[in-house]
């Protein structure tokens, strides 16, 4: 796997300044075109590499609002293919959230537009990328970060943002565009690329001086690759899953496993000495571990360190997200299955090319990439709580993404989890069985798949209605 050893990033400096403005002043709209691009993602002296960018940048800018404000954007096609913006994680109209067939037109080639304009009810870490054919313009590089802001900061030195990508090069850097829509990606664990990026460029270096406090967000981008990151000589707190603020906790061994869609805020105190170096592993898959980057003690000390960090002193105060009434829910069972030693007729899904083909199921029904318009796999009355048991009867890992809501995961495997966490996607394991539940308070057809963009492509999506 080349590059991956090597590693070479710096800390990450293009967070926007929040938007200065004047209190009640009406937002300011963002552009955002997408258009073929050149990046050094492999730095200098390196071949430059042909993307599909967001206003000519991977990832795309980071658009950042206070938490409750409307973000305008107009987004203009400069592909060569119509394209849309979703806004992963987000609870806004089902108008908004970019899926063609569905929810809007695709967005016409060669210079169409879409204006996109929403209030974000929820602060925390989510972002953007295209629900058309993602599988290729995800994998060529649209994606962006959007973060929206709590009313009080959390009391932390720097806000540290890693877009977590991986890309299958060729020899020559470029985007190996040869086995997009490869069958055997698609029966078995997606696109995994050979070269991992931190923020677009090839990770190394992050700087941090002795005693300051970041919060890291984590963003997983990829079209398939899971992350598993650990921090040596660390203990980060978790604070939030994909957004939403969480009981904070410190995971077994210091271990952050993210799924493609997948994000995580970190609050780190770095406990280091000054001069020292530790190495963030990605040890997800077994016998591949590799080191993603090296955090990098200066020579100075920013504070002393006092007591250790607490729960509470890392708190994100709570989104207004409804809580399910999981004693009254309706019930639903959901079933995925295919895929190679999974019993869709593994046989002849070794090679060639997908071409709108059906490798996966969801309740025995296959829907592709190509057609969001579907009969809903369920329909969800408004109002109410429902519980969706997921039963991930493959051999593989399926990262399963809710449209318009956020869940509480109840169980897995039947074991009830001490802590509920809300998310909008959530990592099942081979054959694993999970509970997720919530109030279905957002009315229009939501889009519910795998975020393993080459499984979602082959039939891993279903819609869910809420009326
Ligand atoms: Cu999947």
């Amino acid at each position: 796997m080349a590059a991956l050893g090597v590693a070479a990033l710096a800390p990450f400096a293009s967070l926007l300044p929040r938007a200065a403005r004047a209190q009640g002043a009406p937002p300011a709209s963002v552009a955002l075109r997408a258009a073929p691009a050149r990046v050094a993602m492999l730095g200098d002296g390196q071949p430059v590499t042909s993307v599909w960018a967001y206003n000519g940048q991977v990832p795309g800018p980071v658009l950042r609002v206070a938490q409750g404000d409307v973000l305008r954007v107009r987004a203009t096609n400069d592909l060569a293919e119509p394209t849309t913006i979703h806004w992963h994680g987000l609870r806004i109209p089902n108008a908004m959230d970019g899926v063609p067939g569905v929810t809007q037109r695709p967005i016409a080639a060669a210079g169409g537009t879409f204006d996109y304009a929403f209030a974000c009810p929820d602060a925390g870490t989510f972002w953007y990328h295209p629900h058309l054919r993602g599988h290729v313009q995800v994998a060529m590089g649209l994606h962006g970060v959007l973060i929206v802001d709590e009313p009080e900061k959390p009391a932390v030195d720097r806000d540290v943002l890693w877009v977590l990508d991986d890309w299958r090069l060729t020899r020559e850097g470029q985007v190996s565009a040869a086995d997009f829509g490869a069958m055997f990606d698609a029966s078995h664990a997606g696109r995994i690329g050979n070269t991992v990026t931190i923020n677009g460029t090839l990770p190394d270096r992050v700087a941090l001086a002795a005693g300051e406090r970041l919060r890291l967000r984590l963003v997983n981008v990829a079209n398939a690759r899971v992350f598993a990151l650990r921090f040596d000589g660390h203990a980060p707190w978790v604070v939030a899953h994909d957004g939403m603020p969480c009981a904070p906790y410190q995971p077994r061994r210091g271990r952050v496993v993210l799924g493609p869609g997948m994000r995580a805020d970190l609050v780190l105190e770095a406990i280091g000495e000054p001069g020292a170096a530790f190495r963030v592993i990605d040890d997800f898959y077994p016998g591949q571990a590799y080191e993603v980057v090296t955090l990098a003690y200066g020579p100075d000390r920013l504070r002393t360190l006092g007591a250790p960090l607490t729960a509470d002193l890392v708190r994100l105060p709570p989104n207004p997200v409804p809580e399910p009434d999981v004693a009254n829910a309706e019930r639903h069972v959901v079933t995925f299955t295919g895929g190679m030693m999974g019993g869709m007729g593994g046989g002849g899904m070794g090679g060639g090319m997908m071409g709108g083909g059906a490798v996966w199921a969801v309740n025995g029904v296959a829907m592709t990439d190509e057609t969001h318009a579907h009969a809903p796999l369920l329909t969800l009355a408004q109002g109410r709580t429902h519980v969706i048991e997921l039963r991930n009867q493959t051999a593989w890992f399926h990262p399963i993404h809710v449209h318009g809501h956020s869940f509480r995961i109840l169980s897995r495997n039947g074991r009830p989890l001490p802590r509920r966490d809300l998310a909008d996607t959530t990592l099942l394991a081979p054959r694993e069985t999970a509970e997720i539940a919530f109030v279905a308070d957002n009315p229009g057809d939501w889009m519910f798949h795998c975020h393993v963009l080459e499984h979602q492509a082959t039939g891993m999506m279903a819609t869910l209605r809420v009326a």
